[in-house]
């Protein structure tokens, strides 16, 4: 299965994207619990959960952040936004949830391959500042 883009064997040309976390968590090459899967997107649990329920929904492809995506995929885009919703039904989030995608160094993002958050399973409170 391909991750990368042809153009970029090994992942060379972009920064940080030969040693991406969530590359090789799709590639199988670290272990991670997954929630839901489908042809383009994966989704699977936080290692560090910041709520009862604490999912990543990513691209299968590497796209650094959500404009990467958008722009280039728009489908793909759309296509995880599915994924994370489903995997919240699947997950029994009837209450409602939150989705979260942190997009550069003022949002706190610490891995470049998209992902979108999805935290809930107890009432949340509002957003922070
Ligand atoms: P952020 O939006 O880039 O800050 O989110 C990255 C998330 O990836 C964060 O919630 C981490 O707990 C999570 N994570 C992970 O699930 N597995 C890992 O090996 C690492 C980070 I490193």
């Amino acid at each position: 299965r391909r991750v990368h883009p042809p153009s970029s064997p090994g992942g060379g040309s972009i920064p940080g994207m030969a040693d991406c976390l969530f590359c090789r968590i799709v590639a199988g090459e670290i272990p991670a619990t997954i929630a839901h899967e489908t042809p383009s997107a994966l989704v699977f649990h936080d290692i560090a959960p910041k709520a009862p329920v604490h999912l990543l929904a990513i691209p299968k492809e590497h796209h650094e952040v959500a404009a990467s995506v958008a722009g280039a995929d728009p489908k793909l885009a759309g296509e995880v936004l599915a994924a994370a919703t489903e995997a919240a039904a699947k997950a029994g989030l009837t209450g409602g949830y939150r989705l979260i995608a942190n997009t550069g160094p003022d949002s706190g993002m610490e891995v470049a391959h998209f992902h979108v958050h999805v935290l809930g399973g107890r009432p949340l409170g509002p957003m922070l500042a």
